[in-house]
């Protein structure tokens, strides 16, 4: 079995689970039992869990590849490596609510070769192979046709890890296109969004590897127009990223502070 295939299953398999244990986990709704590890960035005693479970399955079954998860940084090297985002959107998980997803990605060096993201609460699993295209429940998707940003909906991650004026600087550029603003709370949920037309643009100002290392695979092979993410010190200090309908990438090649999405 070619060894993509054999670390897409696994990945595929191990992301599910995991998302059953967040779901195990999961505070009920109104619950104050997350830590702040800096200003809005929430941690939660499942994230720790997610990500060890993913760890060992993970090293059991290819003891020669890397690992990287959000909380636990770079544990093992190898020249494929597993870079891992246990629970994207915890702000949200860690209330009780939906939008989390589970992010398992394989990469060779700054190459992204598999990206998988599982939603449990969304009952969604989205997925893309280098080369065979992205796929959301086993359906093809594709990126959107939209061309105009007046008739764009446009999600805008937020942090406290960028000033708040640059980022009304990005709303408003896009409120004086025309376009419908969102903010979801979970990058990899927004990119993918992006990947399966279900929104037209994610723009966020500074945003780290293991938030859309999957996404950026699964929006390469939905035809999305991304920006060069993992160019400079990308891939260790993390980068503003801009994802698109391809054929909006022009018109918003200008957003302050966010780099243009180049066409795949
Ligand atoms: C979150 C990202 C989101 C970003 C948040 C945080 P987490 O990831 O999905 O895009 O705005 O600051 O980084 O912390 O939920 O894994």
């Amino acid at each position: 079995m070619h060894a993509l295939t054999r670390r897409l299953e696994i990945a595929i398999s191990l992301a599910i689970e995991a998302g059953a244990l967040a779901m195990r986990m999961r505070p009920a709704p109104g619950s104050a039992n997350a830590i702040l590890k800096g200003p809005q960035d929430w941690v939660t005693e499942a994230d720790g869990a997610v990500e060890r479970f993913l760890s060992e399955r993970l090293a059991h079954a290819f003891p020669e590849d890397g690992f990287q998860g959000e909380e636990g940084g770079v544990s093992r090297t190898g020249s494929l490596r597993w870079v891992v985002d246990p629970i994207d959107g915890t702000a949200n998980y860690a209330r009780g609510a939906s939008r989390f997803c589970v992010s398992v990605a394989c990469m060779e060096d700054a190459t992204p070769l598999i990206g998988v993201i599982v939603a449990p609460a969304l009952g969604e699993t989205i997925l893309a192979v280098k080369d065979q295209g992205a796929r959301l429940n086993g359906t093809p998707i594709r990126a959107a046709a939209t061309t105009d940003p007046a008739h764009a909906i446009v999600e805008v991650g937020w942090s406290r890890r960028r000033p708040n004026q640059d980022y009304l600087a990005v709303c408003e550029a896009l409120l004086t296109m025309g376009a419908s603003l969102r903010h979801g709370g979970s990058g990899a949920l927004g990119l993918a969004d992006v990947a399966i037309g279900r929104i037209d643009a994610y723009a966020e100002l500074h945003i780290n590897l293991w938030d859309v290392a999957a996404a950026l695979m699964i929006l390469h092979e939905a035809g999305a127009a991304v920006s060069p993410f993992l160019d400079g010190n990308g891939a260790t200090q993390g980068n503003p990223i801009l994802a698109c309908a391809p054929g909006l990438a022009p018109a918003l090649a200008s957003l302050p502070n966010i780099p243009p999405a180049l066409t795949p």
